[in-house]
């Protein structure tokens, strides 16, 4: 069959308000870029002629200021999930302008398949190339892509010419049946194949191409500084002591990083660390360090959801295929965040905290508690579901007016009961096997900065004698404090 071309701005015409979109892609990587700039473009017109226009924005996670960028600046976002980190957004979000769902990043997929959120009206999907019998192949980001194209009426293509055919290859594309069909998962190591190369759609149901040269550009991280290589330090010291008392098995396990420049500093340090073997990676993002600790034999695997590497990386990539095409596999988001496989193949995960309490609580999402920062992203499916779950932060933010860890998270996305270690820059709190009252000496101990230390412990004496000694009347001194006077270290308990 043959595609109509279209232009991004006769595509976007198709457009409508309220409409459903699903749009492929995984952070920067993948997602489409010219189609939705184009549909911002529209709805400003549109606007300015008094005309309603928002659509509802459906990702695999954060995207492009292409798409999260432009459409926010448009006013024409009115429903996003389920991840975003874009700084526009964000504020559209907290000032109420746009409708935010903040969800597990594998549950978007079957739940829109579910039918929780209606019909999907369109998929639009950045491809390295399209055949005529409708086999897609995506880019470097996959994300909701394969069931959004199941489920649109209709399909747009943004052909990037950007994007190699030789990705050939790199994509495992899986769709789990809805229950009560739905079957076990066959991967049993990082690097098996559960589906196709492609994503196959009817290709009546694809209404245009848009063929586009833009490149996808990621920013370098910042080089890493003391704190971040301290907590590196620290995490890879931790699992080498696992490995070494036999919690670990001597092949090691595969590892799930967040993103950012902590995640670069852990990475670093386990690929330094003398006595982690060689590993894999089971993960959402690949990120610049996994590549570069793969060309030095370091990494042997890499499964993830996106190639979200900075824009020389990236190149580097491209011009280099026969070396990565046998050492990266990318998948749908539900399948790289699947809770089954991480729970089967036993991850060691390692996420970010934006605060974390005493008890175990970690707050990944509200800064004090009302502000939506990205979303909780996939460190919910990953920690809940891992071999050894661990959370990091720096133990004081913005010069030490702010410390991350408090006697009660003011958001809570990850409980006491999935977290098993916190680790700062300061040291390590393992907090596997004990109570609450244990869990809490070990963090003010370890973790909390020596400016906090001498209020924690007094805060937990007000608790008294009882299994979690909180006291409700102070449990948000710290978020008090810097409300009002902008220095956690200022807090009186009353
Ligand atoms: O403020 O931007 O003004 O400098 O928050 O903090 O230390 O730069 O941390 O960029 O690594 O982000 C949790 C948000 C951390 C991220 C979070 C202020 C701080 C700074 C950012 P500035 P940092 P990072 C999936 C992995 C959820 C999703 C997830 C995230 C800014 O990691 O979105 O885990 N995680 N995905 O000063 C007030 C506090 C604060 C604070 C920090 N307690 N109160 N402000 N800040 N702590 C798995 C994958 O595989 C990808």
């Amino acid at each position: 069959m043959s595609y109509k071309i279209m232009s991004a701005e006769e595509a976007a015409s198709l457009f409508f308000n309220g409409a459903n979109v699903g749009f492929s892609g995984f952070t920067a990587a993948g997602t489409p870029k010219i189609v939705p700039s184009a549909i911002a473009a529209m709805a400003e017109k549109l606007h300015n002629e008094g005309k309603e226009f928002k659509i509802n924005v459906f990702t695999g996670a954060s995207s492009g200021d292409m798409l999260d960028g432009a459409l926010v600046r448009a006013n024409a976002i009115n429903f996003r999930a389920p991840y975003q980190s874009s700084k526009d957004l964000r504020n559209g979000i907290n000032s109420g302008a746009v409708k935010y769902n903040d969800m597990h990043l594998s549950h978007l997929s079957q739940e829109l398949r579910y039918g929780f959120y209606g019909k999907l009206d369109f998929a639009v999907v950045e491809a390295a190339d399209v055949t005529p019998d409708g086999e897609i192949l995506p880019t470097a980001g996959v994300g909701l892509a394969p069931t959004a194209c199941m489920l649109a009426d209709k399909i747009i293509i943004e052909l990037n010419s950007t994007q190699p055919k030789e990705l050939y290859g790199m994509h495992d594309i899986f769709i789990p049946a809805n229950p009560p069909y739905r079957k076990e998962l066959p991967i049993y190591k990082v690097s098996d194949r559960a589906g196709e190369k492609t994503i196959k759609v009817d290709p009546k149901k694809i209404v245009a191409i848009v063929e586009s040269n833009e490149f996808t550009n990621v920013a370098k991280f910042t080089e890493v500084d003391a704190t971040t290589a301290k907590i590196g330090q620290n995490v890879a010291n931790f699992l080498a002591n696992e490995l070494k008392r036999g919690t670990v098995p001597p092949e090691f396990l595969p590892i799930q990083s967040g993103v950012g420049n902590v995640a670069n500093a852990v990475l670093y340090s386990l690929g330094d660390n003398k006595d982690v073997p060689t590993f894999t990676m089971y993960t959402e993002v690949i990120q610049d360090a996994v590549i570069d600790l793969m060309e030095k034999g370091r990494i042997s695997f890499a499964s993830g959801c996106s190639l979200t590497t900075s824009t020389d990386v990236t190149k580097d990539i491209y011009s280099n295929l026969k070396f990565f095409g046998d050492k990266v596999l990318l998948r749908p988001i539900e399948i790289s965040n699947n809770p089954e496989i991480i729970r089967r193949l036993g991850l060691i995960t390692i996420n970010t905290a934006l605060e974390a309490d005493i008890f175990g609580n970690v707050n990944s999402t509200h800064v004090l508690g009302t502000k939506m920062m990205n979303g909780i992203g996939g460190s919910g499916d990953f920690t809940r579901n891992a071999y050894i779950s661990i959370f990091t932060c720096p133990s004081i933010q913005k010069g030490g007016l702010i410390s991350p860890i408090v006697p009660m998270v003011s958001h809570c996305d990850h409980s006491e009961h999935s977290v098993k270690i916190l680790i700062t820059e300061q040291g390590i709190a393992d907090l596997r096997g004990l109570d609450p009252l244990g869990r809490a000496k070990t963090i003010i101990e370890n973790c909390v900065h020596p400016d906090y230390k001498q209020l924690m412990w007094d805060y937990l004496k007000l608790g008294g004698a009882t299994h979690t000694p909180h006291s409700l009347k102070n449990a948000f001194a710290f978020h008090t404090a810097f409300a009002e006077k902008g220095d956690m270290r200022l807090t009186q308990y009353i």
